[in-house]
């Protein structure tokens, strides 16, 4: 009730029209992906071990919102969400894809680059890809005009040497394998700032621009420059490696907003930060107070950080309340210029931003990986089943960390939630690729109420 309140107060106090003048030149948009961090490893969110003086910045000049959501726990089908703006699982996009294996983004699928690339965009995709390997499935075929970084994902932040034969994890412009890394760059990390900024000064004097700048830190493997370990300090340890890495990231993010904020464009660019799943069991993050980890359907699974600049849309220092999805980022730019957007599951989060809408951006968000799916009602209700028959019911506005299972109690409301969950489920697609016994076990064991503490969801991979 206090929140309601105090979001209700926020949203008078900033309540401002949504730019509709259209000589308004369409915004420049910028999403940046992070790769496995912990919902609580950044300053922005607390951390008080991890810093991040980039990000939190780029918090202050803008929004972070507070109960943001991604559509998987796992890498490739929260990005193929993102990426379209519809739950996944309407193209069968349930399971991570191995890589190099056949799986991935249809050649036929409208993502939100060929929707900008429609209207006039010049479109970038930067870093890790993870959404296919057949040359349908690539960035090219899928409304990217450009590409530069590697089709696979967590490769290492060294070059490879010239002579190391690991084509997914290579560095490529456009479809072209770079033949020399190390005469190219010196930490992957650095790099993909790099190219990002060039290409927006690059960008910014010719018009709009999408750029999606996917890092591959801080997933796994555990690697750090010398400089940011001793940077961080501390005694060697996973932990300290992983700080490392966030360093190396924040520094690189500031690195791109630092562009945009040089090219001229900044009050006219967006910038989108969020990360792409859960903390993960092996990589030393931590989700703070919540419960699960990469591949859960409890909060530490699909809940993370998230951040937008939008001068004219946000204000500085804002905070959102409300549950959003990443399938918001999509629905919210392509209206912006004023692009077709009724097939797209997100909501355009302006009338919200700004306090023209006082309602919530959404009633019901869904998740499903093979044996366990869950929906969440009004950003506080949420249930989880496990296999065909098992149901498990959070109030995760009084319990965040998910300890008391309610089912039990409130068998009318399980019953209710459980049929807007199997009405969604009929409208979406049969998964389309097999998970693997190893995974369906894994899913259900993440979920036995057994499994209740930090040390226990790091057995489970
Ligand atoms: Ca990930």
């Amino acid at each position: 009730m206090i929140e309601w309140l105090l979001l209700t107060l926020v949203s008078m106090s900033t309540q401002i029209p949504i730019p509709t003048d259209s000589h308004t030149p369409p915004p420049n948009i910028i999403f940046i992906v992070s790769d496995d961090a912990g919902y609580s490893d950044f300053g922005f969110q607390g951390s008080d071990d991890v810093e991040t003086p980039n990000l939190d910045a780029l918090c202050a000049s803008g929004v972070r919102f507070e109960q943001a959501y991604v559509t998987a726990s796992v890498c490739s089908p929260s990005r193929a969400g993102l990426i379209t703006g519809r739950y996944q699982q309407r193209i069968g996009y349930e399971h991570n894809i191995p890589v190099g294996g056949p799986h991935g983004l249809p050649g036929d699928t409208i993502t939100i680059a060929d929707r900008l690339q429609q209207a006039k965009y010049t479109t970038s995709a930067i870093g890790k890809w993870h959404l296919g390997y057949k040359p349908e499935m690539r960035p090219l075929e899928q409304g990217f005009d450009r590409f530069h970084g590697l089709l696979a994902g967590s490769r290492h932040y060294k070059p490879y040497d010239n002579d190391t034969k690991r084509g997914n994890y290579r560095v490529r412009v456009d479809d072209e394998v770079i033949a020399d890394e190390p005469a190219t760059f010196a930490w992957f990390t650095d790099y993909l700032g790099e190219v990002a900024s060039e290409q927006i000064r690059e960008l910014a004097p010719s018009g709009p621009y999408f750029m999606y700048l996917c890092f591959t830190a801080p997933h796994t493997p555990m690697q750090a420059s010398p400089e940011d370990l001793a940077a961080v300090g501390g005694v060697p340890s996973k932990r300290k490696t992983y700080r490392a890495m966030q360093r190396a990231l924040d520094r690189a993010i500031g690195e791109v907003v630092s562009a945009v904020d040089a090219s001229g464009e900044a009050d006219n660019t967006i910038i989108w930060f969020v990360n792409d799943n859960g903390g993960a069991t092996n990589n030393g993050s931590d989700n703070g107070l919540l419960r699960g980890m990469k591949g859960s359907k409890f909060e530490g699974g699909v809940r993370v950080p998230m951040l937008l600049r939008w001068p004219g849309v946000t204000q500085p220092g804002q905070f959102y309340l409300p549950a959003v999805s990443t399938l918001d980022m999509a629905a919210t730019v392509l209206a912006a210029t004023n692009a077709n957007v009724s097939d797209i599951d997100g909501v355009d989060l302006r009338p919200f931003l700004v306090g023209e809408d006082r309602s919530t951006p959404h009633e019901f968000l869904y998740w499903r990986r093979g044996p366990v799916a869950s929906v969440l009602q009004n950003g506080r209700w949420k249930l989880i089943r496990v296999e065909d028959d098992q149901y498990m019911l959070f109030d995760i506005r009084d319990d965040v960390n998910e300890r008391i299972d309610l089912a039990p109690l409130y068998a009318a409301r399980v019953a209710r939630m459980q049929k807007a969950l199997e009405a969604w489920e009929s409208q979406m697609q049969p998964p389309g690729s097999a998970s693997g016994e190893r995974w369906r076990s894994n899913q259900i064991k993440k979920h036995q109420a057994d499994v209740d503490s930090r040390a226990k969801e790091r057995a489970l991979p």
